[in-house]
């Protein structure tokens, strides 16, 4: 155990030993093992955006079991997937790399205004297939945003009563929102806090922009004189609303990009005091041995 490890399970003092366990595991695999800095691999895309938009630039990728070796390999801190894929190799695989279970999904064969992921596994598959989390996305700015929330509560509370670890990915998206608000960053920062709110214990965001979304929030950072003029700044603000920093905040990769731009901005999030990143696409689209090599980059930044 680091200085630094025990100084973030000190924040989930509330948590049962069984719940700080599973973060210990978290913080203590990997690449990173100890540092407080978490890269994630999410494969969840398959369902999210559906199969050849995933896996077709890097065929291996649509064998569940590509998955399970691509994290042990880039030494990544966890693997989150949905349950579909996590059934296919947790046995397999057991033990050897903390697994996180996306609880909801939604697809985008129907394209709805107001998204609403469905309930797609349970706390008790979690625990079957020996996971340290539960996954769950809300999207703040829906109009069935409450409904999520409420689930997500009910959620967190058994999966916290077995000594499981709660990830939230918040992405704010809906109709109360504009598409260049979904990362604005008031917008993202409130997210983060809701997320925090409702009992995360790891909370993912986008990377945020210079854009504020809402007309009363843009006087406060204007009298503020809130910092949000670089990534650096806009990540320092996220980590802030996140209980002063008393909570994990990591970053999202988004779609393939260039891997000189990917460590950008990556060095922003680091520089910002972010916890860390999950990195799906820009991981799993990219052939095996790139693919370990950027996210081993990618860690050597947050290893500063
Ligand atoms: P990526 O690195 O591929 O963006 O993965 C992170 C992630 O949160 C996935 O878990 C999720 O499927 C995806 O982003 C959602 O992306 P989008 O908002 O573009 O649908």
């Amino acid at each position: 155990m680091t200085e630094r490890v025990a100084e973030i399970l000190s924040w989930y003092d509330a948590d049962c030993p069984g719940t700080r366990g599973n973060i210990f595991r978290l913080l203590m695999t990997g690449r990173l093992a100890g540092t407080g800095r978490l890269v994630i691999l999410p494969v969840d895309q398959g369902f999210e955006h559906g199969p050849a938009r995933s896996f077709a630039r890097n065929p291996p990728a649509y064998d569940p079991l590509y998955h399970f070796e691509l994290a042990l390999q880039a030494g990544c801190n966890a693997y989150a997937a949905p349950l579909g894929f996590l059934e296919a190799g947790a046995a397999r695989y057991a033990g050897r790399i903390p697994l996180i279970l996306k609880l909801n999904n939604s697809d985008t064969l129907y394209k709805d205004k107001d998204p609403c992921s469905a309930l797609t596994g349970s706390v008790e598959d979690a625990l079957r297939l020996g996971c340290a989390a539960i996954g769950f996305t809300i999207y703040p700015g829906s109009s069935l945003r409450n409904a999520m929330y409420q689930q997500i509560r009910e959620l967190a509370e058994s999966a916290k009563r077995r000594g499981l670890v709660v990830v939230v990915w918040s992405y704010p998206r809906g109709s109360g929102l504009s598409k260049q608000g979904e990362t604005a960053i008031d917008v993202v920062a409130y997210a983060a806090q809701i997320a925090c709110q409702l009992g995360a214990h790891i909370v993912k965001v986008k990377p945020p922009t210079e854009h504020v979304e809402q007309e009363e929030a843009r006087k406060v950072y204007a009298e503020q004189k809130i910092a949000i003029g670089t990534l650096a700044d806009r990540v320092r603000h996220v980590v802030q609303s996140s209980f002063g920093g008393r909570r994990i905040v990591i970053f999202s990769g988004g779609e393939a990009k260039g891997s000189d731009d990917i460590l950008n901005e990556i060095r922003g999030i680091h520089a910002g005091g972010g916890f860390g990143s999950i990195v799906g696409r820009n991981s799993f689209q990219r052939p095996l041995p790139e693919a370990v090599k950027l996210l081993h980059a990618i860690q050597d930044v947050y290893r500063g």
